[in-house]
C-alpha cells in the first residue's frame, strides 16, 4: 500500500484557459495573484518548430555562458551556441541508448534576443496583451531565455525583483512546483531568493514547517504560457529537452512593493532595478529611458 503523505495529496493543478482577453487576464489571474497556463497564443510562431540544425545553420560565432551544475551555483562556461547545441544532442541520443552521461550544463537566463535579434522573428505575433503597455516598445529586450536537457533543474526559489513572470514553452516540456509568497518562511531560505526545501521530494524531518506548504503544479509543452504571480516560489523541472523564455515585469503595484522588499531583507541592488521599474510604470517614464540603466539586470538574475 502506497502512502500519499499530506503535502503530495494536496497538489493542485494550475487552471489552464485556451485563449484569454487582456480584461480577464489582469482581473482573474494578475491582480488576484493566481497562476495560469494560457494556450493557444503561440500557434503561428515559427520558433515551435525550432530545432538543432536551424541554429547550427544560423551560427554566428558569439560565446553566451552555459550554466555548469547547480543552477543556484552560478558556475559559466562561454561557449558557442552551435557547441551547446551539439553536447545536448550527444546527450540526448546518449540517453535514448540507455547510457548515463554527464549533464551538459544549462543555457540558463541568457538576453537571447538582445544578442541575437534575428530570431525574433520566430516569435511574432507577441501577445503584446499580456503586459503594461510601458513593455510594449521593447519587448524582446527583456526576454531571458532558457534551453537545456532531459532532466534539467532550477531549484525553488522566487524570482529576485518579486516580478510577474510570463513563462512561454516553446518546445518540449517542464514541470512547474509553485508556492505562493506567503509561504516562503515554510520552505527554509537560504540568502534572499534561494530556498532549501525541495518540494519534489519532502525531508519533513529536515524541514517540519514544510508539511503546511500548499504546493501547485503545472506541465508546460510547447506552445504554452504559464503566468507565474509576483514572488510565487518555483521549482522547474526539464521533462525533456526543452526551449524556453520568460520575461520577468512589473505592475505599478509589484513594482511598489518591489521597492518595499528593502524592509525584508532584499539585496540593494534589486532596490535600485525595482525603482527603474517603478519610475517607468508609475511615472511613466518610457522603458527607451529605462532601459539603459536596467539592461545590467538580465546579467544579473541568477
Ligand atoms: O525553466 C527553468 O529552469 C527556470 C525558470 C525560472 O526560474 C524562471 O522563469 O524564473
Ligand atoms: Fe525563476
Amino acid at each position: 500500500m502506497g502512502f500519499i503523505t499530506n503535502a503530495k495529496k494536496n497538489i493542485r493543478q494550475v487552471p489552464s484557459v485556451e485563449n484569454i482577453s487582456r480584461y480577464d487576464f489582469f482581473h482573474k489571474y494578475v491582480h488576484k495573484g493566481r497562476p495560469v497556463v494560457i494556450k493557444n497564443l503561440m500557434n503561428d510562431w515559427k520558433a515551435l518548430d525550432w530545432n538543432s540544425d536551424y541554429f547550427k545553420k544560423n551560427e554566428e560565432g558569439i560565446k553566451i555562458p552555459i550554466k555548469m551544475g547547480d543552477v543556484s551555483e552560478g558556475r559559466k562556461v562561454p561557449m558557442q551556441l552551435s557547441e551547446y547545441i551539439q553536447l545536448l544532442d550527444n546527450y540526448e541520443s546518449d540517453l535514448s541508448l540507455g547510457k548515463s552521461p554527464e549533464k551538459p550544463g544549462y543555457l540558463h537566463d541568457v538576453p537571447f534576443f538582445y544578442l541575437y535579434p534575428k530570431y525574433i522573428k520566430d516569435i511574432e505575433p507577441f501577445p503584446l496583451d499580456l503586459f503594461p503597455e510601458w513593455y510594449w516598445p521593447d519587448w524582446h529586450n527583456y526576454i531571458q531565455f532558457f534551453m537545456g536537457a532531459t532532466g534539467s533543474l532550477t531549484p525553488l526559489h522566487f524570482d529576485t525583483l518579486c516580478t510577474h513572470n510570463l513563462f512561454f514553452q516553446v518546445v518540449g516540456k517542464k514541470k512547474f512546483i509553485l508556492i505562493p509568497h506567503d509561504q516562503k518562511e515554510l520552505c527554509y531560505m537560504e540568502g534572499w531568493r534561494w530556498a532549501k526545501f525541495n518540494p519534489d521530494s519532502p525531508d519533513y524531518d529536515q524541514f517540519p514547517l514544510s508539511r503546511n506548504v500548499q504546493i501547485s503544479e503545472a506541465n508546460i509543452e510547447g506552445g504554452d504560457i504559464l503566468f507565474i504571480p509576483s514572488g510565487t516560489l518555483h521549482q522547474v523541472h526539464g521533462l525533456s529537452r526543452s526551449i524556453s523564455f520568460n520575461i520577468d515585469w512589473h505592475t505599478p503595484q509589484s513594482a511598489r512593493k518591489g521597492v518595499m522588499t528593502l524592509f525584508e531583507g532584499a539585496p540593494k541592488k534589486n532596490i535600485y532595478y525595482n525603482f527603474l521599474c517603478l519610475l517607468g510604470l508609475n511615472f511613466k517614464v518610457p522603458s527607451k529611458y529605462i532601459f539603459k540603466y536596467y539592461k545590467s539586470y538580465l546579467n544579473y538574475v541568477s
